[in-house]
């Protein structure tokens, strides 16, 4: 299966993000259900490994925290490959994404190459205008979501169909309080 962490987004937060989508010719916009906020991807492993995992992120124990979405932005610079709103900048986010790294190297899974940059995919696009996307970047730069706490991150499963990806909470880890 193949499996990543991430933050699940409270109900209050979505439906700004929601009423974004729209705009863009070529735009894939992603449905409620697919709205998250990666924290360390894994990728494809067996039930073995399913299981290693699952107890290492259980070991964690951080305090659980304040978060803020803010701005937007797109992977892939001349040939924009989606949308994204991003998060304001957050230390307490950054020591998650630690945690969940040293844990997961600690059973053996190599390290994470790609710099962490979080962020909710709002659309995968595909052949979509640069200057659409521009303009979507520009109107959209001054979003901010408000702020909501943390208590808790997920291990995600991804299944892909034509329709797009499935993504399913297999696991929910507590922050401390
Ligand atoms: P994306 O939304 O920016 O594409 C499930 O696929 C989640 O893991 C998505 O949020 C996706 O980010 C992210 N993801 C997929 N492949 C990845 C990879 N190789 N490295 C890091 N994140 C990845």
């Amino acid at each position: 299966m193949r499996l990543f962490t991430a933050l699940a987004l409270p109900d209050e937060i979505a439906p700004p993000l929601l009423l974004m989508q729209a705009g863009v010719p070529g735009a894939r916009w992603q449905k409620r259900e697919q709205l998250h906020l990666t924290l360390r991807f894994i990728g494809e492993v067996d039930g073995a490994q399913a299981t290693a995992i699952d107890d290492a992120l259980a070991t964690i124990a951080v305090p659980s925290f304040t978060l803020e979405l803010k701005g937007v932005g797109s992977f892939g610079g001349k040939i924009p490959r989606d949308l994204w709103a991003g998060a304001a900048p957050s230390e307490p986010l950054v020591h998650l994404n630690r945690k969940i790294e040293s844990a997961l190297q600690r059973i053996g899974l190599e390290p994470e190459a790609r710099k962490f940059t979080p962020h909710v995919t709002l659309a995968r696009l595909k052949n979509s205008p640069r200057g659409a996307v521009m303009d979507y970047l520009t109107d959209h730069a001054l979003y901010a979501s408000t702020p909501f706490t943390v208590t808790a991150f997920c291990l995600y499963s991804s299944k892909l169909t034509s329709d797009g990806s499935i993504y399913r909470v297999e696991k929910e880890y507590g922050l401390t309080s």
